[in-house]
């Protein structure tokens, strides 16, 4: 059984805009397995962390005033390949260039509302697991047609 797991934040634009519903459905509806969810307004030290890497970036401080000005959605999902598959479902950084039937093509317009996040690899995943949730925060469990999603 794959213990593969990302780190999907659905970001203020998304949930003032009422697309919590639709963008777990996606995941759902994938066949991935939720493990972890809750909602918080993440504090400009949480978001400075989370987007470290583009510290030196010229965007910086207006994304990290923009993650942390309102609910965030913050998810670990779980299955085989989760983390690339996610980052399909999700689709190109600049709306403008993701393909329709990604979230992004579909309901997104602008690099600075791009309405979700997702973990762009194994390490980047791990870090920001770790860096939002506490152990405890995870459910380990089964979906009851776990056979009939993926083989292994
Ligand atoms: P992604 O969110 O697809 O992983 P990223 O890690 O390159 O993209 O950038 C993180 C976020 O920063 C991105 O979702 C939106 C914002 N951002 C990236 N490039 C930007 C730019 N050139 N201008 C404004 N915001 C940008
Ligand atoms: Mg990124």
């Amino acid at each position: 059984m794959t213990k593969e797991r990302t780190f999907i934040a659905i970001k203020p634009d998304g949930v003032q805009r009422g697309y919590v519903s639709e963008i777990i459905g996606r995941f759902e509806k994938k066949g991935f397995k939720l493990v972890g969810l809750k909602q918080l307004i993440p504090s400009k030290e949480l978001a400075q962390n989370h987007y470290g890497v583009h510290r030196e970036r010229p965007f910086f401080g207006d994304l990290v005033d923009f993650i942390s000005s309102g609910p965030v959605v913050a998810m670990v999902w779980e299955g085989k390949g989760v983390i690339l598959s996610a980052r399909k479902l999700i689709g190109a950084t600049k709306p403008l260039e993701a393909e329709p039937g990604t979230i992004r093509g579909d309901l997104a317009i602008d690099i600075g509302r791009n309405i979700i996040h997702g973990s762009d690899g194994e390490d980047t995943a791990k870090f920001e697991i770790d860096l939002w949730f506490n152990e405890e925060e995870l459910c380990e469990w089964q979906t009851s047609d776990s056979k009939w999603r993926s083989e292994n």
